[in-house]
């Protein structure tokens, strides 16, 4: 038996006469991903990159970074391209250092941990004496950087969340900010083996748990029986949940003895929410004016939170905005006044329904790894800050407590990532894209990320190669069995890699003398010491690989999140300052920052510069641009272009109808989409997926209309604030108007043009 494992399930390859034929679901998955399907004919298209590839002048010496993206291609040998890296990489080094290498590369890659590229590169840049490295992520920007200073680190709570199981037996009330999309449980990094979500909705459904959907969107929630939709205006959350802490507080609802147990800083807090500082108490009226949810209505929902077991869930893009902290912070606020946090059933979640295995249960056991080694650089920037390092070399930033400079770039060197389909306000990063003098790819497809390199070297997917597919608190390890042959030239990562460090005089420290295959033996063999800390026996090696998979964790364990910590904080202290939840932190305090101050608080956003609000949220039809042109994405499309969802008054007082094309822009730029209108969404507020492939009407010009539906063409790329730097993609608006000239063809799935010397 044959199995592969994707970021958004395990599936069988059906190959005939070498060909991929079908991804056919694996049978315990009650609720498989149709993205599978997308694999199948993409992976062989005309879209596939087949040979190493330059930017024609880039080969004959004259460099020109600013026609990248606007010249042809040469494909070259690989001996000609991995002598052109190898010299770039040494000339670079040698005349600005290895801090003018930026190896940052965000991106979710592919799922097996030997082959995951952005791992690779990093281990690989290591063993040349370092590069200018990335913190945190575009998914968890300000969350990640916030939560130490006020429970946790945030893998840490991930791994403990309170599983579906506990939920199902003790939860009454499940309040979901952002909801809970099932779109977005289809997928977990480094593999859903099994999917969980609709089982877990039907089961606290069936058990008469009352669901509160706060969102804009009507679907982000789904299925339960009891569920009520607020269609609260997008960015305005911390406001309804200070006026619920509001109620709690003035109506005596509060839990004042867990307070004094297990929170430091509620005066200070309540200070603030009762207006005492600011002559605003954060009453609902207040906030009625703010998210458009009546203020009856929230009394009514926060007297109904102190009477019943409540979980307050919030989803991860209430952070991906201007004042991301504040929501969080707010959400863990107000599951802290309610008092039960730590109890069967209640308490608090950071993304329930945002990956599949959260709320699993199982171990957060992640198997096997293959080591980065260290980095000599010291050099770094918070990941979504990456225009403004390359546009403003030396400039100072905040972050977490401590000004930083961006470092003076040179070579960017990115594998396993689109920054065109990830980064905020793309026309700006096409400038800053002008700025280095070599950019090296490592890409599957010709998306805009190969596209706009200087050197493109063709990478395997995993049906090519051998690989071990497995995730934290997934229920399989699977034996990535390689199910056809490498498509074109392409190769894997690691032996583009181990060639390069053979050129480079490293190869013995990048490889350990060891191939791709013994390197898979190693790092399974070193995974079952770890296993062991968790009780968990892995069989051995050749055991593992013949039987195909491996069911690490079906045992569900009933969990509760922080239960030790709620019992005995003495015994059990968080690692914040004062070993206890913080509704103030004098850390956060002495930093100073007007944006982000010791408590949580209402900050007003950016002002609108256009009537309707843009949630640019994850598709339903890929992962990020993953398989955009795929079968399954491109069924999805309007016209070819990317599906922009509104209200019907917001589509009749701009004369759109359904299947419309229209133009989406703002003073950032212009992209194309196709209309659909609904009442699922609330008046005033448009939303369309992210990952159409980047595709402007003239290539390498900043500013050309897009095509194809990009809603990063219009985002904002400012930091959520001093603290994080997080990125704030949902904080972004917009104008919409019907098409009505001539509709450009949809180019972004082709190849570039390829000239010779
Ligand atoms: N407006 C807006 N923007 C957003 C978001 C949003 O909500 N709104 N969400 C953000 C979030 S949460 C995230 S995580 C990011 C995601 O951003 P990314 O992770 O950058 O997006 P992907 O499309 O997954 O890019 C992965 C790329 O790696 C390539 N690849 C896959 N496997 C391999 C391999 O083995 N080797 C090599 N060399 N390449 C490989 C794929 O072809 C693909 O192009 O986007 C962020 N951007
Ligand atoms: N199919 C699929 N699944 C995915 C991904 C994918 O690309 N494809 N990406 C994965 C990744 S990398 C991540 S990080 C997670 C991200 O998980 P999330 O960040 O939670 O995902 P989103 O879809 O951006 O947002 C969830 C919902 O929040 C709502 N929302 C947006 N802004 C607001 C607001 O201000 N207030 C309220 N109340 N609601 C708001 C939107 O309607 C949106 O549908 O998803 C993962 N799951
Ligand atoms: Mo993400």
């Amino acid at each position: 038996m044959s199995f592969t494992s994707l970021h958004w399930g395990a599936y069988q390859p059906q190959v005939v006469d070498g060909e991929l034929q079908a991804m056919v679901p694996v049978a315990w998955d009650k609720d498989p991903s149709p993205i599978g399907d997308s694999v199948v004919g993409a992976i062989t298209s005309p879209t596939r990159i087949r040979r190493p590839a330059v930017r024609r002048s880039f080969l004959t010496g004259e460099g020109r970074p600013e026609r990248r993206g606007q010249e042809p291609f040469v494909e070259v040998s690989w001996a000609v391209a991995l002598d052109l890296v190898a010299g770039e990489l040494q000339r670079v080094r040698h005349e600005h250092g290895n801090q003018a290498i930026f190896g940052g590369s965000y991106g979710w890659g592919s799922a097996g941990r030997f082959h995951h590229a952005q791992s690779q590169l990093h281990r690989f840049l290591n063993t040349l004496g370092g590069y200018v490295f990335s913190t945190d992520s575009y998914s968890l920007g300000a969350g990640r950087v916030l939560m130490p200073h006020i429970v946790g680190n945030m893998d840490w709570l991930l791994a403990r969340h309170t599983s579906w199981s506990n939920l199902a037996e003790h939860c009454e009330l499940f309040v979901a900010f952002g909801g809970l999309p099932h779109k977005n449980a289809q997928t977990s990094p480094g593999g859903a083996s099994d999917h969980l979500l609709n089982e877990a909705l039907e089961n606290l459904s069936n058990a008469g748990v009352q669901f509160v959907n706060v969102s804009p969107l009507r679907d982000d929630l789904a299925g339960p029986a009891h569920n009520e939709w607020l269609p609260v205006r997008p960015g305005s959350d911390t406001a309804l949940m200070l006026a619920l802490a509001w109620v709690l507080v003035t109506e005596n609802r509060h839990d004042q003895a867990f307070i004094a147990r297990c929170t430091v800083g509620f005066e200070r807090f309540a200070q603030y929410l009762l207006g005492e500082l600011d002559g605003q108490p954060k009453t609902p009226g207040w906030a009625a004016a703010l998210t458009d949810i009546p203020a009856a209505q929230i009394t009514e929902l926060a007297r109904r939170m102190a009477s019943k077991r409540t979980m307050i869930n919030i989803a991860y893009s209430l952070q991906r905005s201007v004042h991301g902290e504040q929501p969080f912070w707010m959400t863990v606020t107000l599951a802290a006044l309610l008092g039960q946090i730590g109890l069967p059933g209640g308490g608090f979640g950071l993304g329930y329904g945002c990956m599949n295995n959260t709320g699993s249960g199982r171990k957060a056991f992640s198997g096997p790894r293959f080591s980065q080694g260290s980095n000599k650089v010291k050099d770094f920037i918070p990941v979504a800050r990456v225009t403004d390092m390359l546009l403003n070399p030396g400039a100072p930033f905040d972050y977490n407590g401590q000004q930083r400079h961006y470092p003076d770039i040179r070579l960017v060197y990115w594998a396993g990532g689109n920054i065109f389909h990830h980064h905020q306000d793309l026309n700006r990063l096409l400038e800053a894209w002008q700025k280095p003098q070599t950019i090296v790819v490592h890409e599957q497809y010709w998306t805009a990320q190969a596209k706009y390199a200087d050197i493109v070297l063709p990478a395997t997917t995993s049906l090519e190669r051998n690989d071990i597919g497995s995730a934290a608190s997934d229920r399989f390890m699977i034996a990535m069995h390689k199910a056809i042959e490498p498509v074109g030239e392409s190769r894997d990562d690691y032996s583009i890699f181990a060639d390069l460090a053979q050129r480079l005089g490293v190869a013995e420290a990048f490889t350990e003398g060891r191939d791709a295959e013994d390197w898979l033996r190693t790092i399974y063999e070193e995974s079952r010491g770890r296993a062991g800390e968790f009780d968990i026996e892995l069989p051995d090696y050749d055991r593992f690989w013949r039987d195909g998979l491996f069911e690490v964790q079906r045992p569900v364990e009933d969990r509760v999140l922080l239960k030790d910590f709620r019992e005995d904080p003495e015994a059990h202290p968080l690692t914040t300052p004062s070993g206890r939840i913080e509704l103030f932190s004098e850390r956060i305090a002495g930093f100073g920052y007007a944006d982000c101050p010791g408590h949580p608080v209402w900050l007003a956003k950016p002002v609108p510069t256009h009537a309707l609000h843009l949630l640019s949220n994850q598709p339903r039809t890929r992962l990020h641009s993953q398989y955009d042109h795929g079968a399954y994405s491109r069924a999805s499309k309007i016209q070819g272009r990317e599906p922009l969802t509104l209200n019907p008054l917001d589509a009749r007082a701009r004369g759109i109808r359904d299947g419309d094309v229209i133009k989406v822009f703002n003073a950032r730029g212009a992209f194309l989409a196709g209309a659909i209108l609904s009442d699922g969404i609330r008046p005033g507020v448009v939303q369309i997926a992210t990952g159409a492939w980047f595709d402007p009407l003239v290539h390498g010009a900043p500013g050309s209309l897009e095509k194809h539906g990009n809603p990063n063409v219009i985002t904002h790329d400012i930091g959520a604030s001093s603290l994080s730097q997080g990125c704030s993609a949902q904080t972004a608006s917009v104008e919409v108007v019907k098409w009505q000239g001539e509709l450009p063809p949809v180019t972004a799935f082709e190849p570039p043009v390829f000239d010779t010397l």
